[in-house]
């Protein structure tokens, strides 16, 4: 009964909105203040954009969306100071909290106030405010929004392992995690099934790890079963390439957690350099996707990370840290002489050990450690921080220890989930996910005191991409949920409101089509 008040409400709300631009219901994630006022800006191709120096990036950012997806070319003016006069004026102020933000529509200008990334998330929200079909001139809504951040991590990660997804993939995704004010995108580089990115000193990580299909048709031994397909996809990224990804992300104030996966899921690296695996007592490899703990596997993982480093200007790297088959190092020579050696009891503090040694080495090139929450077996390493995955327990009890974390648990934040019926969805790995389901997540347990709360960073969505073997399928697992993830991280929570978010992510399909994007559809079941 609820449910039919709920949709004649949204039904009511949907009519009077035909006949009126209303601001209030379109923005996501939904803004701290947003306050409507009476007529419109209209904007056609004679409008100005201008700004001062320190926001010419997102000028030009601004004046190519525009150009891309309603053929209007602005020009660009920078001015020395401020850019009165303009129509469109974007304003670098002193700011107070990172990526704060104020936005001033009247009907004869748009002014964005803010700072760093402030300025961009404001034009994020007027990009939102326009509409999505292309008729000029466009419509804005009078109205002022002044707003920020509630979490200052709002993930997104992508499994490029499992099935490879190209360069112009990976910015398409990029770019409309920035629509939603999404600020980090997690890279999940390398897996059992594939290694995907170059790595200088080690050519055959990707020349061998990452040819899944060659190595397939060869009859060498790959354990490809977990896929849709059967055979995942070859591909790799060279440094210059993920260089260009990193630039088209920071220009979109997006930073990038890679992942290199360790001492578990190294199938490829392993495949690549069969040195590296774990070896039983008669010297014979019996599995093929555990690092061996040996000095050799440290100077090799040591090697790569520092190509990484280089390469990333974000401060965490992710280390991976789960779901290793321990018990596999109780057969490797070296891993048991290790124990004793250091008067180990269990395999835990083996991989306790193994992780303790990343992190000191990556904080001795300035970097932070992320991993799974079964680092904190056998003993956290000194200051990782944490991303609870197996429900909750891991984050609380890292943030009880004072460490930061990052809560992305099953089953909320798992996109590899199917979103309705199981049996009408496209195959997934987990029980249904609604995006209901995902909106309602709050990172903040309750079981933490507000000071322990402070070490959750934020949260993020996961996808997986064993049963996703197309980025129109990739689009599909991920949207509308990832929608829920941004208003959950963005949003105050006194300001989270299922219904209005159910009408405003209805609005997004309006956007999806301009962008060539395939989010499911919520009303609809099966794949669109
Ligand atoms: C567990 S989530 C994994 C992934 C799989 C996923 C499938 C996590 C840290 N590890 O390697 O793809 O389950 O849902």
């Amino acid at each position: 009964h609820l449910q039919k008040i709920k949709s004649v409400t949204v039904l009511a709300i949907t009519i009077c909105l035909s006949l009126s631009v209303k601001a209030q219901l379109h923005i996501i994630p939904q803004p701290l203040h947003l306050t409507e006022g009476k007529g419109q800006f209209l904007l056609n191709s004679k409008a100005v954009i201008g700004v001062d120096k320190e926001s010419e990036t997102v000028g030009k950012y601004l004046q190519t969306y525009l150009t891309q997806y309603y053929k209007l070319n602005l020009k660009l003016k920078v001015y020395p100071k401020v850019p009165a006069g303009a129509a469109i004026q974007l304003i670098t102020t002193a700011g107070d909290k990172e990526g704060s933000y104020a936005l001033h529509v009247s009907t004869g200008t748009v002014k964005v106030f803010g700072k760093g990334a402030g300025v961009f998330y404001g034009v994020q929200s007027l990009i939102q405010l326009l509409p999505a079909k292309t008729i000029a001139p466009l419509k804005v809504a009078v109205c002022t929004v002044a707003d920020e951040p509630r979490f200052q991590w709002r993930g997104l990660s992508l499994d490029v392992s499992r099935h490879f997804f190209t360069v112009d993939e990976v910015k398409q995704y990029i770019d409309v995690m920035a629509h939603y004010k999404l600020n980090v995108f997690h890279w999940h580089l390398t897996d059992d099934e594939g290694w995907r990115i170059q790595i200088n000193k080690y050519p055959k990580l990707t020349e061998i790890g990452a040819k899944i299909t060659y190595y397939e048709k060869q009859g060498k031994f790959r354990k490809l079963d977990n896929l849709i397909d059967g055979g995942g996809k070859d591909g790799f990224y060279t440094q210059d390439e993920i260089r260009e990804v990193i630039k088209y992300a920071r220009d979109r104030f997006i930073s990038i957690l890679p992942e290199i996966e360790m001492p578990g899921h190294s199938e490829a690296a392993i495949f690549a350099y069969p040195e590296l695996g774990c070896q039983d007592s008669t010297g014979a490899k019996h599995r093929v996707r555990m690092l061996d703990p040996s000095e050799h596997t440290f100077t090799f993982m040591e090697d790569v990370l520092t190509e990484v480093i280089a390469l990333f200007p974000n401060q965490y790297i992710h280390i991976g840290g789960d779901e290793a088959e321990m018990v596999d190092w109780l057969k490797s020579p070296t891993a048991v002489a290790l124990m004793k050696k250091e008067g180990m009891k269990s395999e835990k503090e083996v991989q306790s050990y193994f992780i303790k040694r990343i992190e000191k080495f990556l904080l001795s090139k300035n970097k932070k450690l992320v991993g799974w929450d079964e680092i904190l077996q056998g003993g956290l390493a000194e200051s990782a921080t944490v991303m609870s995955w197996q429900g909750e327990a891991g984050g609380i009890a890292a943030a009880k220890m004072h460490h930061h974390v990052i809560m992305t648990p099953l089953p909320y934040m798992y996109f590899d989930a199917p979103q309705a019926s199981e049996d009408l969805e496209p195959i997934g790995w987990n029980p249904t996910v609604t995006w209901q389901m995902v909106y309602n997540y709050e990172p903040m347990s309750s079981e933490l005191s507000p000071e322990e709360a402070e070490y959750v960073l934020g949260s993020q969505g996961n996808i997986w991409a064993e049963k996703i073997p197309t980025a129109s399928h990739l689009q599909y697992m991920v949207y509308p949920r990832a929608l829920a993830v941004a208003e959950l991280t963005w949003s105050a929570k006194e300001n989270k409101n299922l219904d209005r978010f159910d009408f405003k992510m209805k609005q997004q399909y309006g956007y999806f089509k301009l962008w060539n994007w395939n989010a499911r559809l919520p009303d609809i079941v099966g794949m669109n």
